[in-house]
This record gives structure tokens, sequence and C-alpha cells, in this order.
């Protein structure tokens, strides 16, 4: 079959399907792209040829920025549970390398992207050409090459002759739960154009079954046996747990044992917080009840997760717990020398049947009070009448229902989130923290509303995050996917303002001030009004000044056809304690008196740091 190398391209994507549990989902479901001179006359071409009703369909979507194609990308895959993708299609030079931020956000939280940007010739005839890097040792570097170390797979596709192969392998990592990630296959642009005679065979239908790898039988007596010495467990839930779909065997194995479930951010509604072994959030941005436990368990079992410095408190918080870690990947089961049961977190909770052993009963139950004062807490912090960030947090809980989405990812929203946020289940959170990027906001909310179009998605942004990235909304608005954006507005970076203080930095540099007479920016607030930005953009706005108004626009918003951004201004107020450490790192010397004070106290913190051996 004669074609270019981006139609067969296109055409090999549109037949492409994952498979798991018996269930065929597209595994590519559609292609974001902005067209420049590197990919218009090849990706661009291909997908404007591609017949609709022909097998070979793959549609296409425009977006605004790069990076936000990315994270749209990774909102659609992560709702879809890493069974479904979109490719990213981009021009060459600064096209391409806007998809860097977004790709190592794809790798860090193991979810799958397809990524296709465009390359300067393989032929190199009129080189330099536009945009390119002319790197003085080597003719065979290009900014593509950014994408290398933040990608699971990356190959150049100099040749067509090895299209098939790359492709090949580019499906694989995809559909592999232990390797996913952001995968790239860079394409020169004059190859894009070239054609070929394919085999037909390329172009067949594909099923790629993502597996379920069951436990080996040795590591699951091991496992076992760590299971019947234990008096005071506690799982970690992370990412894993609902990736897998595991959450009914999780909350099986924790009532039937007696154990309670802590959940890390990824994996946060993995068992919904009203369930009698939650005990909620994990680490530094973790509950009063999960983090006690946390100090005196003696068997952290991991479930799906990558233990980041967030769950662990930098390795303070697990006392003196051993780790029997289940997971997908090698790498993370052997993380902090925990016993390795290597399996998919469904099979391995299955499989993990230690017959009539329980925690013991006091444990559990003592678990259970801790939750339950905790939550009192919650309810405590979450309502009143002046607008803080928890009493908003609390307001959207009580206007959203439990099967809608919560999207969120910078700022100090996360740690809020994770303490306070009543999650419904399974999918109704989605925070992202392995990269924690600002500006994923809205372009990951807006990939989730299209993976999840039944659901209602309420996207948290701050300010800061707003304006570092908000240009989604017009794709929102193009495309008809309807979102609600609550624009959380505290005139700057509230949560770096708060760590600054903390480590001697003065807030320098936190706060949307304009520089004042003394030279500093201590002036008055700055004159932006990202309400009216909004608008401008598309979206219907609506502004809340108080809890009664806030809820009403939250309602409103929420019955809504349109992407509306609510606009609420918050006060400084009362939020929920930190009950464990992060680790900072604070000035070894300074003149500023705060700073040495500061210093002490990191030094006392860090003595608690375990090497976990
Ligand atoms: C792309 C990116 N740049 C910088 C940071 C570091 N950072 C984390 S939170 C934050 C401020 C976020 O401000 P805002 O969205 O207004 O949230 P707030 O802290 O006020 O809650 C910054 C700069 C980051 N996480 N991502
Ligand atoms: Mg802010």
């Amino acid at each position: 079959m004669r074609l270019t190398v981006a139609q067969a391209l296109v055409r090999f994507l549109g037949n492409q399907w994952s498979e798991r549990d018996g269930v065929e989902r597209r595994l590519v479901a559609g292609c974001s792209g902005i067209f420049g001179h590197g990919n218009v006359a090849g990706i661009g071409q291909a997908l404007a040829e591609q017949g609709a009703g022909t097998a070979d369909v793959l549609p296409y979507y425009p977006a605004r920025n790069e990076q936000a194609m990315v994270h749209t990308a990774v909102g659609y895959a992560r709702t879809r549970n890493r069974l479904s993708t979109f490719a990213c299609t981009t021009s060459v030079g600064p096209g391409a390398t806007n998809l860097v931020t977004g790709a190592a956000l794809a790798t860090i939280n193991r979810i799958p992207v397809l990524l296709l940007p465009g390359d300067v010739f393989a032929t190199r005839v009129a080189s330099p050409v536009l945009q390119e890097l002319e790197d003085p040792r080597s003719y065979d570097v290009t900014v593509n090459d950014t994408l290398r170390p933040v990608s699971r797979f990356f190959d150049r596709i100099n040749r067509p002759e090895q299209l098939p192969s790359a492709l090949l392998a580019a499906m694989r990592v995809l559909t592999d739960p232990a390797e996913t990630g952001a995968v790239t296959l860079a394409l020169p642009q004059d190859v894009q154009a070239e054609a070929y005679d394919w085999p037909e065979e390329l172009f067949r239908r594909r099923v790629w079954h993502v597996a379920r790898p069951v436990p080996e039988p040795a590591a699951l007596a091991r496992a076992l046996e760590l299971l019947r010495r234990s008096r005071r467990p506690l799982v970690v839930a992370g990412g894993g747990v609902i990736y897998s779909e595991a959450s009914e065997q999780l909350a099986a194995f924790a009532t039937r044992h007696g154990v309670p479930v802590a959940e890390t951010q990824a994996g946060k509604g993995a068992v919904p917080y009203d369930h009698p072994c939650s005990v909620g959030a994990v680490g530094h941005t973790g509950t009063a009840a999960a983090n006690a436990l946390a100090r005196d368990a003696d068997l952290v079992i991991g479930v799906g997760t990558r233990y980041t410095d967030f769950t662990t408190a930098s390795r303070t918080l697990f006392g003196s717990a051993a780790f029997l870690n289940v997971n997908v990947a090698a790498f993370d089961a052997a993380k902090h020398s925990g016993e390795t049961l290597v399996a998919d977190a469904r099979e391995a909770l299955r499989a993990l049947d230690p017959g009539d052993w329980t925690a013991d009963p006091g444990w559990t139950t003592g678990a259970a009070e801790l939750t339950h004062d905790w939550q009192e807490q919650v309810s405590l912090l979450t309502t009143g009448d002046a607008l803080t960030q928890p009493v908003v947090l609390g307001m959207l809980n009580e206007v959203a229902r439990p099967a809608d989405v919560v999207v969120n990812a910078a700022g100090s929203m996360p740690g809020d989130l994770h303490r306070l946020w009543r999650a419904g289940g399974p999918g109704t959170y989605h925070v992202e923290y392995g990269y924690s990027c600002m500006g994923y906001e809205i372009a990951g909310g807006l990939g989730v509303k299209l993976a999840a179009p039944e659901r209602e998605v309420f996207v948290l942004v701050g300010d800061g995050s707003y304006l570092m990235m908000a240009q989604e909304i017009v794709t929102a608005v193009q495309e008809g996917v309807k979102l609600v954006v609550v624009l959380v507005d505290n005139h700057g970076f509230a949560s770096i303002g708060g760590l600054s203080e903390s480590v001697g930095g003065r807030r320098l540099g936190t706060a949307s001030r304009m520089r004042g007479a003394t030279g500093e920016l201590d002036g008055a607030f700055l004159p932006v009004d990202l309400a009216a930005n909004a608008a401008s953009l598309g979206a219907d706005v609506l502004r809340a000044d108080g809890p009664e108004s806030l809820r009403v626009a939250l309602t409103n918003a929420r019955e809504s056809a349109r992407t509306t951004v609510v606009h609420v201004e918050t006060v400084p107020g009362p939020g929920p304690d930190t009950t464990a450490w992060w680790d900072v790192p604070v000035a070894e010397v300074s003149d500023l008196p705060e700073a040495r004070r500061a210093r002490l106290v990191y030094e006392r913190a860090k003595r608690a740091q375990r090497p976990y051996l």
C-alpha cells in the first residue's frame, strides 16, 4: 500500500486497540495538534485525508499550547485507567520542545501518551533549516533529544523502513503497565511526506492486551508470612489501585482483616472517604489520623505507590515499620527494602489471602476513632462565614455530587484537598501531584471531561496556575466540552509564600504586588482582572464574593451546559495543620535571623530521616 510515512502512521494508529478484562477500546482515541511547517504537510495532511467511517479514523483536536496538549492526553489517559490515550502532533523546534514538560509529567505519573514531534530534515540538504539547533559536535543531535530522558521510549524515524518496528515498540510501551509513560516518535519533516510501499499487515486491526500479572508463588508465600506476623498493618494505596480497578478487592481485604487504608495523592478515592476502613490522606499532606497510624504501624502494605517524599514525609513518617510492596513495576516494588509482590494490584489483593488473620482489634477500632475525630475537624475547617480556602473547598464538596470529578495540580490546594476533600470513589479525585505542574489544571481537566463526558468536572485553579496556562478554555469552548473552572484568587503564590517564610526567604516574589516606592515588590495588588480574562476567552463567568453567592455560583455552573469560570477571592484563615515533615533544605549560613532559626528547626527534623535499608 503506497502511502506517506505520516499517512501510514495515522492509518496504523486508527487500528490499534487495547484490551483488559475482555473489553476492547481504541488505544489512541484522538490526536491533539498544533500545525507548523514541521508537521502540516506530513501528519496534518494525513489527518485531513483520512475518510470518515473507515476503520482508520483518528479524530483531530486543536490546542493552544503543545504542553497543554500533553496535559489533556494525560487527563484523558488517567481517567481511562491508562487503557486509552491521545497522540500529540507538533511542528519542529519550539512546538516540539514545548512537549518536554508534559512528557516529564506523563512519565513521572506513569501515564501513557504518544508524542509525535516534527523534526528537522533527515536529508539535511538545506541545513540549517528554520528552528534547527546545529550542534557543532554532531549533526545527529536535534532539539527533540531533550525528550529522551523524559520518554519511556524514544525513536527518530529517519527512513520509512524504520516506522513499523518503532510503531510496534511504541504500542507495547504504551500498554505495558510497568513501563508506561511518554512515548516519543520524532518525525523529520521530509520523512513524514515521503512515500513508501507498506505491507498490508501493518494496518491490520491489532489488539494490545494489557496484562494483569499474578504474583509469583514464592513471593506470595513470603508476603503472607509477613502479613501473619503483623499486628498493626496499614495499607498505603497509590494510583496503581485505581488504574488496576482494584478498589473492591482493596475494600474487601481491608474489611476482612481489619486493616486501615491510607491514600496517596494519586490513590485518593481508591476507597470512598466514608468507608469504615478509610483513614484518608497520608504523608506531608496527610490527615492526623493516617499519620498517627503510619508512625505506629509495624507493617506498611504499599499498593501501587511510588513512595514519593510527600507520602513518606521525606522518610520520617513510618516509624519502625517493615514494607510489603505490591506493584506491577519491580522498580517500585523494591523500594524501602520492602518484601516485593510484583503483580497487578487487583490480582495481588485477590491472591493475598492470609485466612482468618486480622490486625489487632484495638488497632482497627483505634483507627476508626482517629478518623472520626479527623472528620470532625474537617467539618469545622470547611464551614464558616469567611471565604478561606478550606471553606471554598468545603462548599464545592457540598455542591458536587459523589461521582463528580475534582481536578487540581499545584499550589496550596493539593495539600488542602488531600486532607479535606471527601472523595466519592475512584476516578473522582484527579490531583496531578507527581509533577505538580502549574498549568495542568484546565488542560488536564479538558482531557478528563473528554474521557468522561457523563461526569461533571470541577477544575480548581489558583491565580498563579491560571496565569501560567489558561488558554485551553478556548479549546473547551470550541469543542463544546463543558468544564466548571473554579478560579481561587489569593493574589499570588500563597503556597510558596508560606514556604518561603518558613525557610527564611521573606516571601520574596510570591505576592502579586506592584513594585512600590521603596523599590520592593510590596506595592498595591496588581490591577489584573482574571475573571475578565476568562470571559474574553469565551467562558461564562460568575463572580462570588461570599459563601452564599459562591454556593449559588457553583450550583448554577454545575447546571449550565457551557464552560463556566467561577471566580472567588479567598482570605487567609485557619487550615489543616501539617502533621508530617517535608524536606526542603534551609540555608546553612545566613545574615537573616529567621533563616538561622529555620536552619535549627531543619537540622532537628532531619535527624528523624530513616534510610529504610
Ligand atoms: C510550572 C511550575 N512552576 C513552578 C512551580 C513551583 N510552584 C509550586 S506552587 C506555586 C505557586 C502557585 O500559585 P497559585 O496557583 O496561585 O496557588 P497558591 O499557591 O496561591 O495556592 C509555584 C510557583 C510549579 N509547581 N510548577
Ligand atoms: Mg494564588
